[in-house]
C-alpha cells in the first residue's frame, strides 16, 4: 500500500444487493484504498451494456443477479470482453463456485462475509496486475525476440483466421542467401543486424498487403491473400531487388545480401505447411538456379 504514484484502477461492479454494494464502495473508496475508481450496476444486462462504451482494468461479479445465475453471469461478460479481469462475488458457503469461477477464468473471488478494504485492495490490484502480465507473456509467446516480427505460432493463427476468408492465397518462402556465411565473415552480431534489417523492409514493402513472419533462423513467411500468381511474384520479386540493392555495409566494407524466394499457392482446406513444403521445392529450384531469385 506504500507504492508510490499506484496507478488508478478502474472497477465495475456488477451487485444487485444495495447493502453488499455500498460496503464495497465504502470499503473500495477509504482513504488507503484511494487507487480505485467504481461504477456499480445492479443486473447483467446494465455491465455488458456498460462495456460496450466503457474500459474497465477490472470487474466485481456477483454471482447472484436478477437476470444471472452462476457461471453463465461469467460467460456472458467473458462473451462481450475476453479479456477483462474478473473477480467473483461469493455469498458465505460458496467457496466451491468460487473455485469453478476461476478454474473457468476468473481472476479469483473474495467471499461476501468476510471482505475487507485489505482483501478488496489485495485481490484487485493483484488480478489486474496479473493479468496485464498474462497478456505480456501471451504477446511475447507470439513474437520473435530478434527481429520483432510475429513468429511461427502467431503466423499458424493469422493463417487460419485468414483461410476462413475464403481469398486466394500466396504463400511466400523467403530464405537468405549464404547466410552461415555471412555470420563467418562478419560474424553473429552482424547476421543479427542483417536479420533485424531485413525484418524492417519486409515490414515498409509488405505489411500493407501481406501477413510476415519468422519461421526461424534465416527463414521468413509471408501470406499473400487476395493475389494471383503474377502479383504475388511481383511483388516478391520487388522485396528482392530492394534487399539487393540496399546499402549493406560492415566496418566500411561493401556486404552483398540477397535472398531466395520460393511461391506456392495456397490450398485452403489444407494446413498452411502444406503451401510451406510446395514453396520449399519452390525455393530449391532458386537456390540451384543461382539464388537471389523468385520462384514458384
Ligand atoms: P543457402 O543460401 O543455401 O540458404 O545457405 P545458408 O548459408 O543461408 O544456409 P544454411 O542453412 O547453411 O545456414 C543458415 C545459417 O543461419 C546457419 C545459422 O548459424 C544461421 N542462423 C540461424 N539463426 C540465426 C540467428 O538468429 N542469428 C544469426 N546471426 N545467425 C543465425
Ligand atoms: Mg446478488
Ligand atoms: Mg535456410
Ligand atoms: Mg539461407
Ligand atoms: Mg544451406
Amino acid at each position: 500500500m506504500n507504492q508510490a504514484n499506484p496507478p488508478n484502477i478502474r472497477v465495475l461492479l456488477i451487485e444487485d444487493a444495495d447493502t453488499d454494494a455500498l460496503l464495497i464502495e465504502r470499503l473500495i473508496r477509504k482513504p488507503d484504498c484511494g487507487i480505485f475508481t467504481v461504477d456499480r450496476v445492479d443486473c447483467l444486462s446494465a455491465a455488458t451494456e456498460l462495456m460496450l462504451t466503457e474500459s474497465f482494468d477490472v470487474a466485481l461479479l456477483d454471482l447472484n443477479l436478477p437476470d444471472g445465475e452462476g457461471i453463465d453471469s461469467l460467460h456472458c461478460l467473458r462473451a462481450v470482453d475476453s479479456r477483462l479481469p474478473i473477480v467473483i462475488l461469493t455469498g458465505h458457503q460458496d467457496e466451491d463456485l468460487g473455485l469453478l469461477a476461476v478454474e473457468t477464468g476468473a481472476q479469483d473471488f473474495i467471499c461476501k462475509s468476510s471482505i475487507s478494504g485489505t482483501i478488496l485492495y489485495r485481490v484487485l490490484r493483484y488480478a489486474v496486475a496479473r493479468h496485464r502480465k498474462m497478456l505480456g507473456f501471451a504477446a511475447e509467446a507470439q513474437t520473435d525476440f530478434l527481429t520483432g516480427l510475429p513468429n511461427r505460432r502467431q503466423f499458424d493463427k493469422c493463417f487460419s483466421d485468414m483461410v476462413a476468408t475464403n481469398k486466394t492465397m500466396y504463400f511466400g518462402m523467403i530464405d537468405v542467401d549464404h547466410f552461415k556465411q555471412l555470420n563467418d565473415s562478419y560474424g553473429h552480431a552482424y547476421g543479427d543486424y542483417v536479420l533485424r534489417q531485413l525484418a524492417k523492409i519486409m515490414q515498409s514493402e509488405l505489411q500493407s498487403f501481406a501477413h510476415i513472419a519468422r519461421l526461424g533462423g534465416e527463414e521468413f513467411a509471408v501470406l499473400m491473400p487476395g493475389m494471383n500468381r503474377t502479383t504475388a511474384f511481383e511483388a516478391m520479386d520487388k522485396l528482392r531487388q530492394r534487399i539487393e540493392n540496399a546499402d549493406w555495409q560492415f566496418e566500411q566494407r561493401d556486404v552483398m545480401v540477397t535472398i531466395s524466394v520460393g511461391l506456392a499457392l495456397v490450398d485452403s482446406t489444407r494446413p498452411w505447411t502444406f503451401a510451406a513444403s510446395s514453396a520449399d521445392e519452390a525455393l530449391y529450384q532458386a537456390k540451384h538456379s543461382g539464388r537471389n531469385q523468385v520462384c514458384h
